[in-house]
């Protein structure tokens, strides 16, 4: 694939002049209008926050666990979410927080450590000095379409006939509550507010780039098998393109993304664009060689096409040509890449990897 013909970052030579905040919010924009959708009316939502319950005793003593509703409430509507967060029992310092956007059946990140596994290593999270925050997709917008008419979707009744084209879709919604839990987990005395690392997988992983493109405060990022409409570029990506994706999963998406099927070379972005929005804060993408669905390679040249932007922020991030092979991890700078044998799936080998790279910016222990 010849990438020389991909939408600039900049109009014009790319500098920090250039890549300003109005070229940013003109960036963002883009993705809000054309790609995730906006929610509408924001400052009409207020939230806050109830903990519901705080135990001690997990992990083996070596974890506490709160539950934090978190309250939402528009005009006569309230819809409620839960964020589970566990923190080292035996820190009396505030720590580094990993949230993750869980979208998988619960027993792969269950709140009550009965089910234990490699997809949300908690056990392994606190024991590397962090906290373990974990949202569910299922608990804030439905995956599967049902009209925008449950859970966050309830706040906005007035868009579930006329809905414009650029409203939100559910990765949106599912981003917008990972902020309102760095709200929470802003003020929460156990968490270091300026270390809260954003993580997910696939669908997830899509989620924690825009959840991250938006919100300055997600201080590091660590996508998964992002893949199509997350962290791969999609012009001339194998696998996984625009008509596949919103043609199965509609909802995900604003309705106007959908005119780019097929029609990907008039796109006025591409993901590179949403990623340089991260920029220069520490962003790390793993993957699995039998993915070609998600395209590695595809990820690995959006690393390499906004490095430059981290060498204009004074972190550099130089990385090779070649993308890294099976069983091989890159970390140069703010920049981090891992290609590991496998099939579309977030583990243990990727969770090393995530929290090595997360010591390198947070110091957590
Ligand atoms: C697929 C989807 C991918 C990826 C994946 C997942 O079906 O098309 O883009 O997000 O689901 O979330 O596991």
């Amino acid at each position: 694939m010849d990438y020389t013909n991909l939408p600039p970052l900049t109009k014009g030579a790319l500098s920090l002049e250039s890549w300003n905040e109005d070229r940013r919010q003109e960036v963002l924009e883009l993705f809000r209008r054309e790609v995730y959708g906006r929610i509408p009316d924001e400052e009409s939502i207020s939230v806050s926050f109830n903990t519901a319950e705080q135990s001690s005793g997990y992990m083996e003593g070596r974890a506490n666990r709160a539950i934090v509703e978190i309250i939402c409430r528009r005009l006569d509507k309230e819809f409620v979410f839960p964020l589970y967060l566990f923190t080292p029992a035996a820190k009396t310092e505030p720590v580094p927080c990993i949230l993750t956007i869980m979208n998988r059946a619960l027993s792969d990140a269950d709140p009550s450590r009965r089910s234990i596994s490699q997809f949300w290593p908690a056990e392994m999270i606190i024991a590397r000095g962090y906290a373990a925050a974990v949202l569910i997709t299922h608990e804030i917008a439905p995956d599967y379409e049902e009209s925008f008419t449950t859970r966050f979707h309830r706040l906005f009744p007035e868009y579930v006939k006329d809905r414009p084209s650029d409203s939100w879709g559910a990765i949106s919604a599912w981003a917008w509550a990972m902020s309102r839990a760095i709200d929470y987990l802003s003020i929460d005395k156990a968490i270091k507010a300026d270390s809260i690392a954003v993580a997910g997988h696939s669908r997830g992983g899509k989620t924690a780039l825009w959840c991250a493109a938006q919100d300055p405060r997600a201080a590091l990022v660590l996508s998964s098998c992002s893949g199509c409409s997350g962290g791969a570029i999609t012009r001339g990506k194998t696998g996984e393109h625009i008509k596949e994706i919103t043609g199965t999963f509609p909802y995900w998406f604003s309705a106007n993304y959908r005119k780019y099927a097929d029609k990907e070379d008039s796109m006025p972005f591409d993901q590179h664009m949403m990623a340089a929005l991260i920029a220069p804060r520490p962003l790390y993408l793993s993957h699995k060689t039998q993915d070609a669905w998600c395209d590695p390679r595809a990820e690995y040249e959006t690393l390499k096409q906004i490095a430059p932007l981290y060498g204009l922020y004074g972190k550099p991030s130089p990385l090779g040509d070649a993308m890294p092979g099976p069983e091989e991890t890159v970390v140069s700078g703010n920049l981090g890449f891992h290609l590991k044998s496998g099939t579309h799936d977030m583990d243990e080998y990727d969770w090393e990897r995530f929290l090595a790279f997360g010591e390198a910016h947070f110091s957590p222990c």
